[in-house]
């Protein structure tokens, strides 16, 4: 009896400690197998310490020569939530080479020339959108294009888990062949897994075949594409705002309509994201020809940057930039401007940072505003040169403004500077003056939006991002210099240092002074430069003519000190003086012997005069 009591007792035991390891054994089992593919029950132990491998290795592949300072910032971004959460990330394969079809034109990126005998037909078709449509015609949408990366960029190893992305693309009117080019080079160059979707936004175009035979068509692509419409022509700022309101991908990757991706043109965009959800990517723009559909690629070398018409600019990459990078041409780029068609962002910083300024028209300045925003309220604008694009640059528009290009082009320019630009707006109303009298409109919610943002200020942007900006930092004098010599031979009128709107290297001219800004606007600098946009005032001898030479800021022939009391601009270099010729009709100033007595190098530079800021 005792005896069977045991046994009993001993199976109970037995049984139940087998039926305990049994259901640890499952636990651990489930808890393995699904946290394998990321998006298993409860893994969320197990992924911190995935993401925190992740990004090390990230780490260590893109940045190894800075890994100190860069852990530092890794840190600050944890705390600032500026990485992704390990579900929330994609495990991608590179996407296959396309293949060259030896039989078709233009492939591996080749120029395609036009017969002569279809020639006028070419010029025809060449008018309805500014390219060469009969050559795009001929060229297939799957076109096999040249590997243009550097060698450093190939062999680049770039995270296993990436955040995906929608592309946005909108049109006005696009030919078929280049917008349908445009969205095969994304599909044949992107890794699936990172394609979340192409959405295709229709700013009211009147062709035809963007209508239902577009609909037909994507309809049939390998991966989700929409076509969106504005109702009536919105512009490129509402018509993205549109596009990026579908948006179901991590990051929104903003492609112009006549582009061409390259091999591995999508990775470094999004590892740069993954890195640091506030750093918007622009890949490198190359060219495609707009009249042989030649692919060129363009020079890693330069950056964006602006005038003062606020007009985007490419320029040399400064000595600053290439050394932070430890000469590394591969390395991402930190650019004060960005061209604004292509880049990516993600969804969720777009939003954060403000999306698009609503009160800007149809095209012009959005880049301006957004590159200036980013940097001012603390993300980061970078180029990946590792990142190729080709782009269809066009001599002239082939697009049509509502109310006339200017007027919508000086409107935008002008919210920018009213929002983002502090007293530096001056420049850009010094050198337009037609846009003073064209309305603003409300900017209260953008400067809002500064504030709300805690943004820096624009002499912050221009220390830190952009000291090699055109518009100086520091000047004395902001307008037109007059010659005091008043005397002509018809009437009594002041002549004022003119650049007639010529190019670098050219002399700078003099003319009647007409008080209206623009060719006759200069600043006096702290650096003592004579600038006007980006050129400034130099002379290689006594004797030799007083040119405007792009600005290099390294003193030498473009110094020149202004004596307040005297008014003479004295050429440093040279230690000669600024000179009004005394024959009339020499258009140009010349330097000559300093003479204080000589009222032709007497120059008034007459409003106030004192330093700016700081
Ligand atoms: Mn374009």
């Amino acid at each position: 009896m005792f005896r069977s009591k045991i046994r009993i007792h001993t199976c109970q035991v037995i049984l139940l400690t087998s039926l305990v390891w049994f259901l640890v054994d499952v636990i651990v089992l489930m808890f393995y197998s699904d946290c394998i593919n990321g998006s298993g029950w409860n893994c969320q132990g197990f992924d911190s310490a995935r993401v925190k491998r992740q990004q090390h290795l990230l780490l260590v592949n893109e940045n190894e020569q800075r890994t100190e300072e860069i852990s530092q910032q890794y840190q600050q971004h944890i705390i600032d939530t500026r990485t992704f959460k390990f579900g929330e990330l994609k495990l991608w394969r590179p996407a296959k080479v396309v293949r060259e079809n030896k039989d078709s034109p233009g492939e591996m990126g080749k120029a395609v020339h036009i017969p002569t005998e279809q020639e006028a037909m070419q010029q025809e078709l060449f008018k309805l959108n500014q390219f060469n449509l009969m050559a795009s015609d001929m060229i297939s949408l799957n076109r096999s294009l040249k590997d243009v990366r550097l060698v450093g960029c190939k062999i680049k190893k770039y995270p296993k888990l990436l955040p995906d992305t929608s592309i946005v693309i909108v049109f006005h009117n696009e030919a078929w062949s280049t917008l349908l080019r445009t969205v095969w080079s994304v599909i044949n160059r992107s890794p699936r897994a990172l394609l979340k979707e192409i959405i295709l936004v229709d700013d009211a175009s009147e062709r035809n075949h963007l209508k239902q035979d577009l609909e037909d068509y994507v309809e049939t692509l390998p991966v989700p594409t929409y076509v969106y419409r504005t109702e009536k022509r919105s512009g490129l700022i509402r018509a993205r705002l549109l596009g990026a309101k579908h948006v179901k991908g991590k990051v929104i990757t903003f492609l112009d309509a006549h582009c061409e991706c390259t091999e591995g043109w999508l990775e470094p965009l999004l590892s740069r994201i993954a890195y640091d959800k506030k750093t918007v990517v622009c890949p490198i723009i190359d060219v495609i020809s707009d009249e042989t559909f030649e692919y060129i690629t363009a020079s890693d070398m330069t950056w964006g940057g602006f005038n003062w018409k606020l007009n985007f600019r490419w320029y040399r990459v400064a000595q600053r930039e290439m050394n932070r990078r430890n000469g590394d041409r591969t390395a991402p780029l930190r650019t004060p401007t960005m061209a604004g068609g292509l880049f990516s962002i993600d969804k969720d910083y777009f939003y954060e940072l403000g999306a698009y300024d609503e009160g800007m028209d149809i095209w012009g300045g959005e880049n301006l505003e957004m590159s200036f925003r980013v940097w001012q309220c603390g993300g980061i604008l970078e180029i990946s040169p590792c990142s190729h694009v080709g782009h269809v640059f066009r001599d002239k528009s082939p697009y049509t403004f509502p109310g006339g290009v200017s007027k919508i082009v000086l409107h935008n320019a002008a919210r920018v500077a009213e929002v983002w630009m502090d007293e530096w707006r001056d420049f850009y109303y010094a050198m337009n003056p037609g846009a003073r009298s064209v309305p603003v409109g409300d900017v209260s919610e953008r400067i809002k939006l500064r504030e709300q943002l805690k943004c820096k200020s624009f002499r912050w942007y221009l220390e830190n991002i952009y000291p090699e900006s055109p518009m100086p930092l520091d000047y004395y004098y902001l307008g037109d210099i007059r010659n005091a010599d008043s005397h002509t031979s018809e009437k009594v009128q002041n002549h004022c240092l003119d650049t007639m709107g010529r190019r670098t290297n050219e002399n700078v001219g003099m003319n009647y002074c007409h008080g209206l800004g623009g060719n006759q606007i200069f600043a006096y600098t702290k650096r003592q430069q004579i600038m006007s946009d980006d050129v400034c005032l130099d002379a290689s001898s006594p004797e030799g003519p007083v040119k405007i030479v792009r600005c290099h800021g390294m003193g030498g022939n473009q110094v020149w000190t202004y004596n307040e009391k005297t008014k003479m601009i004295k050429h440093v270099n040279t230690k000669y003086c600024l000179t009004k010729p005394r024959l009339n009709d020499t258009p140009q100033p010349i330097l000559a012997q300093c003479d204080t007595t000589a009222i032709e190098q007497k120059w008034i530079m007459q409003s106030k005069f004192k330093w700016q800021a700081s």
